[in-house]
């Protein structure tokens, strides 16, 4: 058999393909990173090292995760795209707002066709002391009667965002809050014994402090706590309505009721009071009543007018700041003057005998009158 030899040459071009997907150097598919919040510089940053870079320079971004829950923090992190290092960026980190991040990075080779590896970047975030413990509300104003035993006055509140707070409350050593107590852990402010007299002192202003309990960087807060020792109880009348009925020739300036009150608080001058003639209608054109005593004077003749019946509304009020005061009525019956009138009929005959006495009663002649003293005479015929 003949024998042809030939040769012939073939030449393999192998393309290259890129079947190699980029992979990142971690334990098991994600790297656990645990920062500080606030502002982290590059220095602090981590490197993430891609294992397989056989097709060349990888290009690394962020594809998730890279905005907090409520978005209020966006490109919390950066990488840069050609070293892969991850950082925190310029904003910060905030533990208040969000404790943990999830990232996701990618690198991308620069084969024909480009493969993308991804990686998830778990950043837990360290609480550190960047929060005051805070007065909500700064400022508490209360009023209270004056007291001498230890009496509660009103609890202060503090927040600290911070986990690690441990919030603890004082008062600023001062003149006005020598005489009150504070509870460290709860913030009940309470007065001493004997603290609470109005003439000692009718108004306390002092300040609160608290701190954090942190050994380092320890942060405060300020309240402001107002205590007034204030007018609790009105005066008030012994009656809702006091009556008196007087003639019409009452003299002027002459008493003829006194009205009363009561104030139940235990000192002055809550418990001072006085009185004023406040209605109604023409009454207090004919009445004036005492401002300390409650006396009640006829002021103006009352035969200028010919009324029967007045009402005054009397008012007493203490001198608490606000005064508190009470109301009551006053009804005045006035009897006005009429002409004594005999009670025996005109033309009534009595039998006398002739020998009576001189100077014997015969008999006794009724009048009515309207109180007024009459006298009587004989009008001889
Ligand atoms: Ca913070
Ligand atoms: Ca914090
Ligand atoms: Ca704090
Ligand atoms: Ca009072």
């Amino acid at each position: 058999p003949e024998r042809n030899n030939g040769s012939t040459t073939v030449t393999i071009n192998v393309l290259d393909v890129n079947d190699n997907t980029p992979r990142f150097l971690s334990n098991n598919g994600r790297y656990v990173e645990t920062v500080p919040e606030g502002i982290y510089t590059v220095a602090s940053s981590r490197l993430i090292t891609n294992v397989n870079p056989e097709n060349g320079l990888l290009t690394y971004s962020i594809t998730g995760g890279n905005t907090d829950s409520d978005f209020s923090i966006n490109n919390a992190f950066r990488i840069n795209p050609t070293s892969g290092e991850f950082s925190v960026g310029n904003v910060g980190l905030d533990y208040e707002t969000q404790k943990v991040h999830y990232i996701t990075v990618a690198a991308i080779d620069s084969g024909p066709t480009p493969r993308t590896g991804t990686v998830l970047v778990t950043v837990n975030v360290l609480d550190i002391n960047d929060n005051n413990p805070n007065f909500n509300p700064v400022n508490y104003e209360v009023s209270i009667p004056e007291s001498s035993s230890i009496t509660p006055i009103v609890t202060v509140s503090a927040k600290d965002m911070d986990e690690t707070a441990n919030v603890v409350y004082k008062l600023v050593a001062s003149t006005d809050s020598n005489d009150f107590t504070i509870d460290g852990a709860s913030g009940l402010i309470s007065s001493k014994v004997n603290a609470l007299d109005f003439e000692t002192k009718p108004r306390y202003v002092f300040r609160v402090t608290t701190t954090d309990g942190e050994n380092k960087n320890e942060l405060s807060g300020t309240a402001t706590v107002t205590v007034n020792i204030l007018n609790l109880r009105a005066p008030v009348f012994t009656s809702r309505n006091f009556d008196v009925t007087i003639n019409e020739t009452q003299d002027l300036g002459i008493v003829f009721i006194k009205v009363t009150a009561t104030d139940d608080d235990t000192s002055g001058p809550f418990n001072q009071f006085e009185y004023y003639i406040v209605g109604d209608g023409i009454a207090p054109n004919y009445f004036e009543i005492d401002i300390n005593t409650g006396i009640v004077r006829v002021r103006s003749s009352l035969s200028a007018d010919d009324g029967e019946e007045y009402t005054l509304t009397a008012r007493v009020i203490d001198n608490g700041k606000p005064p508190k005061e009470d109301t009551a009525t006053i009804d005045i019956t006035v009897n006005r003057v009429q002409p004594p009138r005999f009670t025996t009929p005109p033309g009534s005959e009595v039998n006398v005998r002739e020998d009576l006495d001189p100077n014997t009663g015969i008999f006794t002649l009724p009048v009515t009158t309207t109180g007024n003293p009459v006298s009587f005479f004989l009008l001889l015929f």
